[in-house]
Protein backbone atom coordinates (compact mmCIF):
# COMPACT_ATOMS: atom_id res chain seq x y z
CA UNK A 1 0.00 0.00 0.00
CA UNK A 2 1.14 3.50 -0.81
CA UNK A 3 3.48 2.78 -3.07
CA UNK A 4 1.73 5.45 -5.31
CA UNK A 5 2.26 8.35 -2.92
CA UNK A 6 2.04 11.12 -4.99
CA UNK A 7 -1.07 9.59 -7.35
CA UNK A 8 -5.04 10.54 -6.43
CA UNK A 9 -7.22 8.39 -5.68
CA UNK A 10 -8.31 6.40 -8.31
CA UNK A 11 -11.65 4.69 -9.67
CA UNK A 12 -12.16 1.05 -8.86
CA UNK A 13 -12.35 0.08 -12.57
CA UNK A 14 -9.22 1.50 -13.03
CA UNK A 15 -7.98 0.04 -9.87
CA UNK A 16 -8.40 -3.59 -11.06
CA UNK A 17 -8.70 -3.71 -14.34
CA UNK A 18 -11.37 -6.28 -16.66
CA UNK A 19 -10.62 -10.11 -16.48
CA UNK A 20 -9.66 -9.33 -20.23
CA UNK A 21 -6.83 -6.74 -19.54
CA UNK A 22 -5.20 -6.17 -23.25
CA UNK A 23 -2.01 -7.03 -23.28
CA UNK A 24 0.36 -4.56 -23.98
CA UNK A 25 4.48 -4.88 -24.27
CA UNK A 26 6.57 -2.22 -23.59
CA UNK A 27 9.51 -2.24 -25.08
CA UNK A 28 12.38 -0.33 -23.79
CA UNK A 29 15.81 0.28 -24.80
CA UNK A 30 18.33 2.42 -22.22
CA UNK A 31 21.49 3.62 -21.29
CA UNK A 32 21.11 5.51 -18.58
CA UNK A 33 17.87 4.98 -17.55
CA UNK A 34 15.71 7.30 -18.84
CA UNK A 35 14.22 5.13 -21.25
CA UNK A 36 13.19 2.48 -18.69
CA UNK A 37 11.94 5.11 -16.13
CA UNK A 38 9.53 6.17 -18.69
CA UNK A 39 8.70 2.64 -19.98
CA UNK A 40 7.33 2.22 -16.71
CA UNK A 41 5.82 5.33 -16.38
CA UNK A 42 4.19 3.80 -19.42
CA UNK A 43 3.27 0.87 -17.41
CA UNK A 44 1.68 2.53 -14.84
CA UNK A 45 -0.63 4.55 -16.77
CA UNK A 46 -1.76 1.44 -19.36
CA UNK A 47 -2.82 -0.48 -16.41
CA UNK A 48 -4.61 1.96 -15.06
CA UNK A 49 -6.27 2.24 -18.30
CA UNK A 50 -7.26 -1.41 -18.54
CA UNK A 51 -4.19 -3.29 -20.07
CA UNK A 52 -2.10 -5.67 -18.76
CA UNK A 53 1.36 -3.76 -19.29
CA UNK A 54 4.43 -6.55 -19.75
CA UNK A 55 8.00 -4.18 -19.84
CA UNK A 56 10.60 -5.76 -21.85
CA UNK A 57 14.15 -4.66 -22.14
CA UNK A 58 15.70 -4.91 -25.29
CA UNK A 59 19.07 -6.28 -24.23
CA UNK A 60 16.31 -9.24 -22.65
CA UNK A 61 13.84 -9.64 -25.56
CA UNK A 62 13.53 -13.00 -26.54
CA UNK A 63 12.46 -11.96 -30.52
CA UNK A 64 10.34 -14.94 -31.20
CA UNK A 65 7.73 -13.71 -29.03
CA UNK A 66 7.33 -10.18 -30.17
CA UNK A 67 4.70 -11.40 -33.32
CA UNK A 68 2.36 -12.36 -30.08
CA UNK A 69 2.67 -9.03 -28.86
CA UNK A 70 -0.69 -7.24 -30.21
CA UNK A 71 0.10 -3.82 -28.84
CA UNK A 72 3.57 -3.01 -28.40
CA UNK A 73 4.96 0.83 -27.30
CA UNK A 74 8.58 1.09 -28.04
CA UNK A 75 10.56 2.97 -26.00
CA UNK A 76 14.61 3.69 -27.67
CA UNK A 77 17.34 5.67 -26.59
CA UNK A 78 20.42 6.31 -28.69
CA UNK A 79 23.44 6.90 -27.60
CA UNK A 80 26.65 8.91 -28.79
CA UNK A 81 26.67 8.66 -32.05
CA UNK A 82 23.97 6.95 -33.28
CA UNK A 83 24.15 3.68 -31.71
CA UNK A 84 21.76 1.73 -29.29
CA UNK A 85 22.29 1.31 -25.62
CA UNK A 86 25.38 -1.33 -24.84
CA UNK A 87 23.46 -3.09 -23.80
CA UNK A 88 20.40 -3.62 -25.93
CA UNK A 89 23.11 -3.85 -28.48
CA UNK A 90 23.04 -7.40 -29.25
CA UNK A 91 18.78 -7.45 -29.18
CA UNK A 92 19.04 -4.50 -31.48
CA UNK A 93 21.07 -6.55 -33.86
CA UNK A 94 18.67 -9.12 -34.08
CA UNK A 95 15.69 -7.07 -34.35
CA UNK A 96 17.76 -5.58 -37.49
CA UNK A 97 18.80 -8.84 -38.75
CA UNK A 98 17.75 -11.11 -41.43
CA UNK A 99 15.93 -13.51 -38.82
CA UNK A 100 13.56 -11.16 -37.19
CA UNK A 101 10.16 -12.34 -37.43
CA UNK A 102 7.03 -10.97 -39.47
CA UNK A 103 4.88 -8.68 -37.37
CA UNK A 104 1.55 -9.00 -38.94
CA UNK A 105 -1.44 -7.99 -36.54
CA UNK A 106 0.91 -5.72 -34.29
CA UNK A 107 0.04 -2.55 -33.40
CA UNK A 108 3.20 0.17 -32.51
CA UNK A 109 4.36 3.35 -31.82
CA UNK A 110 7.80 4.58 -30.64
CA UNK A 111 9.28 7.22 -28.76
CA UNK A 112 12.72 8.01 -29.44
CA UNK A 113 14.95 9.63 -26.94
CA UNK A 114 17.95 11.50 -27.93
CA UNK A 115 20.73 14.11 -28.21
CA UNK A 116 20.74 16.98 -30.37
CA UNK A 117 24.03 17.42 -29.48
CA UNK A 118 25.30 14.39 -31.62
CA UNK A 119 24.52 14.21 -35.60
CA UNK A 120 22.53 11.00 -35.73
CA UNK A 121 19.74 12.40 -33.29
CA UNK A 122 17.46 9.54 -32.02
CA UNK A 123 18.89 7.26 -34.70
CA UNK A 124 17.29 3.98 -33.11
CA UNK A 125 14.12 4.85 -32.29
CA UNK A 126 13.98 5.77 -36.33
CA UNK A 127 15.31 2.74 -36.99
CA UNK A 128 13.18 0.51 -35.09
CA UNK A 129 10.09 2.47 -36.14
CA UNK A 130 10.78 1.80 -39.59
CA UNK A 131 11.91 -1.89 -38.87
CA UNK A 132 8.81 -2.58 -37.09
CA UNK A 133 6.79 -1.51 -40.22
CA UNK A 134 9.08 -3.26 -42.26
CA UNK A 135 7.99 -6.08 -40.49
CA UNK A 136 4.57 -5.62 -41.32
CA UNK A 137 3.39 -4.15 -37.81
CA UNK A 138 0.66 -1.26 -38.28
CA UNK A 139 2.19 1.81 -36.73
CA UNK A 140 -0.74 3.34 -34.70
CA UNK A 141 0.86 5.92 -33.32
CA UNK A 142 3.60 8.55 -35.25
CA UNK A 143 6.87 8.27 -33.60
CA UNK A 144 8.12 11.40 -31.34
CA UNK A 145 12.22 12.46 -31.10
CA UNK A 146 12.90 13.76 -27.71
CA UNK A 147 15.87 15.40 -27.07
CA UNK A 148 17.38 15.49 -23.70
CA UNK A 149 14.74 17.78 -21.79
CA UNK A 150 12.53 15.26 -22.94
CA UNK A 151 9.85 14.81 -19.53
CA UNK A 152 7.23 16.73 -20.57
CA UNK A 153 7.23 15.47 -24.34
CA UNK A 154 7.44 11.64 -23.55
CA UNK A 155 4.01 12.46 -20.54
CA UNK A 156 2.48 13.78 -23.29
CA UNK A 157 3.12 11.05 -25.91
CA UNK A 158 2.95 8.06 -23.73
CA UNK A 159 -0.66 9.38 -23.07
CA UNK A 160 -1.84 9.95 -26.19
CA UNK A 161 -0.33 6.33 -26.92
CA UNK A 162 -2.15 4.48 -23.91
CA UNK A 163 -5.35 6.20 -25.33
CA UNK A 164 -4.98 5.47 -28.89
CA UNK A 165 -3.82 1.37 -27.93
CA UNK A 166 -6.22 1.51 -25.97
CA UNK A 167 -9.11 -1.23 -26.54
CA UNK A 168 -12.18 -0.63 -28.37
CA UNK A 169 -14.66 -0.49 -25.71
CA UNK A 170 -12.38 0.84 -22.83
CA UNK A 171 -13.15 1.02 -19.18
CA UNK A 172 -14.70 4.48 -18.44
CA UNK A 173 -12.48 6.43 -17.80
CA UNK A 174 -12.10 9.74 -15.72
CA UNK A 175 -9.75 12.38 -15.10
CA UNK A 176 -8.11 10.32 -12.46
CA UNK A 177 -7.01 7.93 -14.81
CA UNK A 178 -4.26 10.40 -16.55
CA UNK A 179 -2.99 11.94 -13.10
CA UNK A 180 0.27 9.49 -13.29
CA UNK A 181 2.91 11.16 -11.72
CA UNK A 182 5.41 11.44 -14.21
CA UNK A 183 7.98 12.80 -11.82
CA UNK A 184 8.77 9.58 -10.13
CA UNK A 185 7.82 9.69 -6.56
CA UNK A 186 6.45 6.78 -6.22
CA UNK A 187 6.92 5.48 -2.60
CA UNK A 188 9.34 2.79 -2.76
CA UNK A 189 11.47 5.09 -5.15
CA UNK A 190 14.08 7.76 -3.43
CA UNK A 191 13.18 11.06 -4.54
CA UNK A 192 14.39 12.89 -7.64
CA UNK A 193 13.55 16.21 -7.63
CA UNK A 194 16.53 18.65 -7.54
CA UNK A 195 18.19 19.55 -4.23
CA UNK A 196 20.93 22.08 -2.73
CA UNK A 197 24.06 21.03 -1.99
CA UNK A 198 26.88 22.64 -0.08
CA UNK A 199 30.59 22.12 -1.59
CA UNK A 200 32.45 21.34 1.24
CA UNK A 201 35.74 19.91 -0.46
CA UNK A 202 37.08 20.85 -3.73
CA UNK A 203 40.55 19.41 -4.03
CA UNK A 204 42.09 18.99 -7.42
CA UNK A 205 43.99 15.67 -7.46
CA UNK A 206 46.20 15.89 -9.80
CA UNK A 207 49.60 17.62 -9.37
CA UNK A 208 49.91 20.89 -10.11
CA UNK A 209 52.64 19.86 -12.99
CA UNK A 210 49.71 17.65 -14.44
CA UNK A 211 48.14 18.52 -17.85
CA UNK A 212 44.90 17.46 -15.99
CA UNK A 213 42.66 18.86 -13.69
CA UNK A 214 40.08 16.75 -11.95
CA UNK A 215 38.05 17.51 -9.12
CA UNK A 216 37.11 15.57 -5.96
CA UNK A 217 34.06 17.51 -5.01
CA UNK A 218 32.73 16.14 -1.36
CA UNK A 219 28.83 17.65 -1.20
CA UNK A 220 26.77 17.82 1.69
CA UNK A 221 23.08 18.24 1.93
CA UNK A 222 20.87 20.62 4.92
CA UNK A 223 18.07 17.31 4.67
CA UNK A 224 20.42 14.99 4.50
CA UNK A 225 22.01 13.20 1.32
CA UNK A 226 19.58 11.75 -1.53
CA UNK A 227 18.87 7.74 -0.96
CA UNK A 228 22.09 7.06 -3.46
CA UNK A 229 22.88 3.26 -3.85
CA UNK A 230 26.96 2.57 -4.90
CA UNK A 231 26.50 2.72 -8.63
CA UNK A 232 23.94 5.65 -8.94
CA UNK A 233 25.03 8.78 -9.90
CA UNK A 234 23.83 12.83 -9.63
CA UNK A 235 22.92 14.92 -11.96
CA UNK A 236 24.43 18.62 -11.54
CA UNK A 237 23.17 21.64 -13.20
CA UNK A 238 25.65 23.73 -14.12
CA UNK A 239 26.08 27.74 -15.37
CA UNK A 240 27.42 28.85 -18.50
CA UNK A 241 31.24 30.14 -18.69
CA UNK A 242 30.01 34.06 -18.08
CA UNK A 243 32.97 34.89 -20.76
CA UNK A 244 31.10 32.61 -23.31
CA UNK A 245 27.62 34.24 -22.39
CA UNK A 246 28.88 38.11 -23.12
CA UNK A 247 30.50 36.11 -26.53
CA UNK A 248 26.98 34.99 -27.32
CA UNK A 249 24.83 38.59 -26.66
CA UNK A 250 27.58 40.36 -28.18
CA UNK A 251 27.47 38.16 -31.78
CA UNK A 252 24.02 38.27 -31.32
CA UNK A 253 23.99 42.16 -31.11
CA UNK A 254 22.53 41.82 -27.59
CA UNK A 255 25.72 43.27 -24.91
CA UNK A 256 24.12 44.68 -22.07
CA UNK A 257 20.84 43.10 -22.21
CA UNK A 258 21.06 41.98 -18.20
CA UNK A 259 18.08 39.74 -17.70
CA UNK A 260 18.67 37.74 -20.99
CA UNK A 261 22.04 37.48 -19.39
CA UNK A 262 21.05 35.70 -16.37
CA UNK A 263 18.76 33.55 -18.57
CA UNK A 264 21.67 32.12 -20.81
CA UNK A 265 24.23 31.79 -18.20
CA UNK A 266 21.99 29.04 -16.44
CA UNK A 267 19.09 28.22 -18.42
CA UNK A 268 19.71 27.90 -22.19
CA UNK A 269 22.61 25.17 -23.78
CA UNK A 270 24.71 28.51 -25.29
CA UNK A 271 27.37 25.62 -26.44
CA UNK A 272 25.68 22.75 -28.28
CA UNK A 273 25.57 23.11 -32.27
CA UNK A 274 23.28 20.81 -34.54
CA UNK A 275 21.89 20.60 -37.84
CA UNK A 276 18.38 21.59 -35.80
CA UNK A 277 20.04 24.43 -34.44
CA UNK A 278 21.15 25.96 -37.62
CA UNK A 279 17.52 25.18 -38.78
CA UNK A 280 16.33 27.34 -35.95
CA UNK A 281 18.59 29.92 -36.70
CA UNK A 282 17.94 30.18 -40.38
CA UNK A 283 14.65 30.37 -39.89
CA UNK A 284 14.63 32.82 -36.62
CA UNK A 285 16.70 35.13 -38.90
CA UNK A 286 16.06 34.36 -42.31
CA UNK A 287 20.02 33.91 -42.88
CA UNK A 288 20.20 32.91 -47.02
CA UNK A 289 23.89 31.80 -45.97
CA UNK A 290 22.91 29.57 -43.17
CA UNK A 291 20.33 28.02 -45.11
CA UNK A 292 22.71 27.05 -47.69
CA UNK A 293 25.00 25.60 -45.20
CA UNK A 294 22.45 23.42 -44.59
CA UNK A 295 21.14 22.46 -48.20
CA UNK A 296 24.29 22.29 -49.06
CA UNK A 297 24.82 19.34 -47.55
CA UNK A 298 27.85 20.67 -45.77
CA UNK A 299 26.64 21.49 -42.42
CA UNK A 300 27.34 18.36 -40.40
CA UNK A 301 30.96 18.44 -41.83
CA UNK A 302 31.21 22.26 -40.83
CA UNK A 303 29.45 21.16 -37.47
CA UNK A 304 32.40 19.54 -36.38
CA UNK A 305 34.44 21.17 -33.22
CA UNK A 306 32.37 24.22 -33.25
CA UNK A 307 29.67 25.72 -31.13
CA UNK A 308 27.06 28.13 -31.11
CA UNK A 309 29.65 31.11 -30.71
CA UNK A 310 31.01 30.06 -34.60
CA UNK A 311 27.00 30.30 -36.05
CA UNK A 312 26.83 33.58 -34.82
CA UNK A 313 30.32 35.19 -35.71
CA UNK A 314 30.18 33.39 -39.19
CA UNK A 315 26.41 34.33 -39.97
CA UNK A 316 26.36 37.90 -38.12
CA UNK A 317 22.82 38.56 -37.69
CA UNK A 318 21.01 40.98 -35.32
CA UNK A 319 18.89 38.45 -33.12
CA UNK A 320 16.32 39.15 -30.48
CA UNK A 321 16.06 38.03 -26.85
CA UNK A 322 13.07 35.55 -28.24
CA UNK A 323 15.29 34.42 -31.02
CA UNK A 324 18.01 33.15 -28.86
CA UNK A 325 15.36 31.18 -26.69
CA UNK A 326 13.82 29.88 -30.29
CA UNK A 327 17.63 28.70 -31.33
CA UNK A 328 18.89 27.66 -28.19
CA UNK A 329 17.55 24.34 -26.30
CA UNK A 330 17.57 24.19 -22.13
CA UNK A 331 20.62 23.70 -20.71
CA UNK A 332 20.72 19.92 -19.78
CA UNK A 333 22.25 18.54 -16.12
CA UNK A 334 25.22 16.32 -16.77
CA UNK A 335 25.52 13.01 -15.04
CA UNK A 336 28.52 12.10 -12.70
CA UNK A 337 29.03 8.62 -11.29
CA UNK A 338 28.94 9.12 -7.48
CA UNK A 339 32.38 8.45 -5.85
CA UNK A 340 31.54 7.51 -2.12
CA UNK A 341 29.24 5.23 -0.16
CA UNK A 342 26.70 6.65 2.34
CA UNK A 343 28.05 3.96 4.79
CA UNK A 344 31.19 5.27 5.04
CA UNK A 345 30.57 9.30 4.19
CA UNK A 346 27.17 9.62 6.02
CA UNK A 347 25.41 12.46 4.90
CA UNK A 348 27.47 13.27 1.84
CA UNK A 349 27.94 12.54 -1.59
CA UNK A 350 31.36 13.40 -3.71
CA UNK A 351 32.09 13.39 -6.97
CA UNK A 352 35.01 13.28 -9.25
CA UNK A 353 34.90 15.84 -11.88
CA UNK A 354 37.42 16.10 -14.82
CA UNK A 355 37.95 19.54 -16.48
CA UNK A 356 37.18 19.72 -20.24
CA UNK A 357 39.32 21.90 -22.49
CA UNK A 358 40.53 21.98 -25.60
CA UNK A 359 40.42 24.35 -28.70
CA UNK A 360 39.32 23.78 -32.01
CA UNK A 361 39.10 26.11 -35.01
CA UNK A 362 41.56 28.44 -33.39
CA UNK A 363 38.97 28.38 -30.26
CA UNK A 364 39.57 27.80 -26.58
CA UNK A 365 36.38 25.59 -25.67
CA UNK A 366 35.42 24.22 -22.24
CA UNK A 367 33.30 21.72 -20.92
CA UNK A 368 30.29 23.43 -19.29
CA UNK A 369 29.57 21.84 -16.40
CA UNK A 370 33.22 20.26 -15.23
CA UNK A 371 34.46 24.12 -15.81
CA UNK A 372 31.86 25.41 -13.54
CA UNK A 373 32.76 23.09 -11.09
CA UNK A 374 36.47 23.36 -11.81
CA UNK A 375 36.89 27.10 -12.15
CA UNK A 376 34.19 28.77 -10.86
CA UNK A 377 32.86 26.80 -7.70
CA UNK A 378 34.71 26.87 -4.70
CA UNK A 379 34.07 25.33 -1.08
CA UNK A 380 31.07 26.58 0.22
CA UNK A 381 29.64 27.15 -2.97
CA UNK A 382 25.77 25.90 -3.72
CA UNK A 383 25.40 23.55 -6.38
CA UNK A 384 21.95 21.90 -7.80
CA UNK A 385 21.84 18.51 -8.12
CA UNK A 386 19.46 15.68 -8.64
CA UNK A 387 19.61 11.77 -7.85
CA UNK A 388 19.88 9.78 -10.89
CA UNK A 389 19.64 6.22 -9.96
CA UNK A 390 21.06 3.36 -12.13
CA UNK A 391 20.05 0.31 -11.17
CA UNK A 392 21.77 -1.77 -14.07
CA UNK A 393 24.94 -0.62 -12.15
CA UNK A 394 25.16 -2.35 -9.17
CA UNK A 395 27.60 -4.44 -6.64
CA UNK A 396 26.56 -8.50 -6.38
CA UNK A 397 23.82 -8.99 -3.98
CA UNK A 398 26.20 -11.29 -2.21
CA UNK A 399 28.77 -9.48 -0.79
CA UNK A 400 31.02 -12.68 -1.13
CA UNK A 401 31.23 -12.13 -4.96
CA UNK A 402 34.28 -11.25 -6.55
CA UNK A 403 34.39 -8.30 -8.40
CA UNK A 404 36.82 -7.15 -10.84
CA UNK A 405 36.58 -3.47 -11.80
CA UNK A 406 38.10 -1.28 -14.43
CA UNK A 407 37.81 2.33 -14.06
CA UNK A 408 41.04 4.48 -16.06
CA UNK A 409 40.68 8.39 -15.40
CA UNK A 410 37.51 9.74 -13.76
CA UNK A 411 35.88 6.38 -14.31
CA UNK A 412 37.22 4.96 -11.36
CA UNK A 413 34.80 7.03 -9.30
CA UNK A 414 32.00 4.19 -8.57
CA UNK A 415 34.93 1.90 -7.93
CA UNK A 416 35.63 4.06 -4.83
CA UNK A 417 31.60 3.43 -3.74
CA UNK A 418 32.14 -0.19 -4.46
CA UNK A 419 35.19 -0.51 -2.20
CA UNK A 420 33.87 1.52 0.53
CA UNK A 421 30.79 0.33 0.65
CA UNK A 422 32.23 -3.57 0.87
CA UNK A 423 34.45 -2.07 3.12
CA UNK A 424 31.52 -1.01 5.53
CA UNK A 425 29.33 -3.90 5.25
CA UNK A 426 32.48 -6.56 5.94
CA UNK A 427 31.91 -8.40 2.35
CA UNK A 428 34.19 -11.18 2.10
CA UNK A 429 34.75 -11.00 -1.56
CA UNK A 430 37.62 -10.38 -3.15
CA UNK A 431 37.84 -7.12 -5.30
CA UNK A 432 40.50 -6.18 -8.14
CA UNK A 433 40.65 -2.84 -9.35
CA UNK A 434 42.63 -1.94 -12.56
CA UNK A 435 42.77 1.86 -12.70
CA UNK A 436 45.03 3.97 -15.59
CA UNK A 437 45.60 7.29 -16.52
CA UNK A 438 48.32 9.53 -17.84
CA UNK A 439 51.39 9.79 -15.30
CA UNK A 440 51.95 7.72 -12.09
CA UNK A 441 53.19 10.82 -10.01
CA UNK A 442 50.50 13.44 -11.08
CA UNK A 443 47.64 11.43 -11.79
CA UNK A 444 47.33 8.55 -9.17
CA UNK A 445 43.72 9.56 -8.53
CA UNK A 446 43.12 8.00 -4.67
CA UNK A 447 46.19 6.97 -4.57
CA UNK A 448 46.43 6.76 -0.82
CA UNK A 449 43.39 5.73 -0.38
CA UNK A 450 43.90 2.29 -3.09
CA UNK A 451 46.91 2.50 -0.33
CA UNK A 452 44.76 2.00 2.50
CA UNK A 453 42.20 -0.30 1.05
CA UNK A 454 44.74 -2.65 0.02
CA UNK A 455 45.91 -2.73 3.56
CA UNK A 456 42.21 -2.75 5.29
CA UNK A 457 41.41 -5.97 2.60
CA UNK A 458 38.69 -3.80 1.60
CA UNK A 459 40.24 -4.00 -1.89
CA UNK A 460 42.30 -7.47 -2.92
CA UNK A 461 44.69 -6.32 -5.65
CA UNK A 462 45.60 -3.25 -8.17
CA UNK A 463 47.07 -3.60 -11.55
CA UNK A 464 47.88 0.05 -12.73
CA UNK A 465 48.58 0.98 -16.53
CA UNK A 466 49.92 4.60 -17.00
CA UNK A 467 49.75 5.06 -20.25
CA UNK A 468 52.68 8.22 -20.91
CA UNK A 469 55.54 7.08 -18.35
CA UNK A 470 57.06 5.01 -21.10
CA UNK A 471 57.36 5.21 -24.84
CA UNK A 472 54.94 2.93 -25.85
CA UNK A 473 51.32 3.64 -24.63
CA UNK A 474 49.56 1.06 -22.00
CA UNK A 475 46.63 0.84 -21.49
CA UNK A 476 43.63 -0.58 -18.82
CA UNK A 477 43.62 -3.36 -21.67
CA UNK A 478 46.78 -4.41 -21.32
CA UNK A 479 47.06 -5.09 -17.96
CA UNK A 480 43.83 -7.13 -18.55
CA UNK A 481 45.40 -8.87 -21.22
CA UNK A 482 48.45 -9.54 -18.84
CA UNK A 483 46.82 -10.71 -16.19
CA UNK A 484 44.07 -12.85 -18.22
CA UNK A 485 44.98 -16.14 -16.82
CA UNK A 486 43.81 -15.02 -13.57
CA UNK A 487 41.05 -12.58 -14.69
CA UNK A 488 39.39 -15.83 -16.11
CA UNK A 489 39.60 -17.63 -12.79
CA UNK A 490 37.93 -15.08 -11.04
CA UNK A 491 35.07 -14.97 -13.09
CA UNK A 492 34.77 -18.84 -13.71
CA UNK A 493 34.71 -18.43 -9.83
CA UNK A 494 31.53 -16.14 -10.41
CA UNK A 495 33.14 -12.87 -10.06
CA UNK A 496 31.45 -9.88 -11.65
CA UNK A 497 33.21 -7.64 -13.69
CA UNK A 498 32.74 -3.72 -13.99
CA UNK A 499 33.82 -1.33 -16.54
CA UNK A 500 32.80 2.57 -16.19
CA UNK A 501 34.42 5.81 -17.95
CA UNK A 502 35.02 6.22 -21.92
CA UNK A 503 32.37 4.49 -24.07
CA UNK A 504 33.90 5.51 -27.37
CA UNK A 505 37.23 4.00 -26.97
CA UNK A 506 38.10 2.43 -24.04
CA UNK A 507 34.78 0.42 -22.90
CA UNK A 508 35.52 -1.14 -26.46
CA UNK A 509 38.75 -2.53 -26.21
CA UNK A 510 38.09 -3.76 -22.38
CA UNK A 511 35.22 -5.78 -23.77
CA UNK A 512 37.75 -6.71 -26.92
CA UNK A 513 40.25 -8.21 -24.46
CA UNK A 514 38.06 -9.56 -22.28
CA UNK A 515 36.80 -11.68 -25.58
CA UNK A 516 40.37 -12.51 -26.41
CA UNK A 517 41.22 -13.80 -22.92
CA UNK A 518 38.62 -16.35 -22.86
CA UNK A 519 39.75 -17.39 -26.83
CA UNK A 520 43.33 -17.68 -25.34
CA UNK A 521 42.95 -19.18 -22.08
CA UNK A 522 39.71 -21.34 -22.50
CA UNK A 523 41.23 -21.91 -26.03
CA UNK A 524 37.70 -21.17 -27.78
CA UNK A 525 37.59 -19.72 -31.03
CA UNK A 526 36.80 -16.14 -31.53
CA UNK A 527 32.57 -16.77 -31.56
CA UNK A 528 32.51 -19.04 -28.46
CA UNK A 529 34.54 -16.39 -26.48
CA UNK A 530 31.88 -13.50 -27.53
CA UNK A 531 29.28 -15.81 -26.27
CA UNK A 532 31.02 -16.47 -23.18
CA UNK A 533 30.90 -12.64 -22.78
CA UNK A 534 27.68 -11.85 -24.28
CA UNK A 535 26.39 -14.80 -21.96
CA UNK A 536 28.27 -12.61 -19.08
CA UNK A 537 26.29 -9.76 -20.09
CA UNK A 538 23.01 -11.45 -19.91
CA UNK A 539 23.35 -12.83 -16.83
CA UNK A 540 24.07 -8.70 -15.45
CA UNK A 541 27.96 -10.17 -14.82
CA UNK A 542 29.51 -7.85 -16.76
CA UNK A 543 28.05 -4.35 -16.54
CA UNK A 544 29.02 -0.92 -17.65
CA UNK A 545 28.82 2.52 -16.62
CA UNK A 546 30.43 4.15 -20.14
CA UNK A 547 29.82 8.11 -21.26
P1 LIG B 1 46.19 8.67 -22.99
O1 LIG B 1 45.58 9.99 -22.61
O2 LIG B 1 47.66 8.64 -22.74
O3 LIG B 1 45.87 8.24 -24.39
C1 LIG B 1 42.54 8.07 -18.50
O4 LIG B 1 42.15 9.10 -19.32
C2 LIG B 1 43.49 7.16 -19.21
O5 LIG B 1 42.80 6.46 -20.26
C3 LIG B 1 44.68 7.85 -19.83
O6 LIG B 1 45.81 7.20 -19.41
C4 LIG B 1 44.42 7.67 -21.32
O7 LIG B 1 45.61 7.56 -22.05
C5 LIG B 1 43.73 6.35 -21.30
N1 LIG B 1 43.13 5.97 -22.59
C6 LIG B 1 43.02 6.67 -23.73
N2 LIG B 1 42.46 5.93 -24.70
C7 LIG B 1 42.21 4.72 -24.16
C8 LIG B 1 41.64 3.51 -24.67
N3 LIG B 1 41.20 3.39 -25.92
N4 LIG B 1 41.56 2.47 -23.83
C9 LIG B 1 41.99 2.56 -22.54
N5 LIG B 1 42.52 3.66 -22.03
C10 LIG B 1 42.64 4.73 -22.82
Amino acid sequence: AGLDAGAQPVPASAVSPPRAAEPLTILFASESGNSEKLANDAAKLARRSGFKPRVVDLAELDLAELPKAKHLMVIAATWGEGEPPGRAASGYADLMGPNAPRLDGVDFGVLALGDTAYVEFCAIGKAIDARLAELGARRAIERVDLDLDFEKGAAAWIKGAVEKLAPATPEPQTGNVVAVDFAGRAGAEPSREPVTAEVTEHINLNSSRSAKETIHLALSFEDGAPAYEPGDSLELYPENDPALVDQVLKAAGLAGDDALRRTLLSERDITTLSPATIDRFAKATGHDEARRLLDSGEARAWIEGRQLIDLLETYPAALSAEHLGDITRPLPPRAYSIASSRKEVGEEAHLLIAAVRYATHGRARTGVASTHVADRTRTGAKLKVRLKPNRHFRLPADPATDIIMVGPGTGVAPFRAFVQERRAVGATGRSWLFFGDRHFTHDFLYQLEWQDALEDGSLTRIDLAFSRDQPEKIYVQDRIRARRRDVIDWLEGGASFYVCGDAKAMAKDVRKALVDAFADVKAMSPELAEDAVRKLERDRRYLTDVY
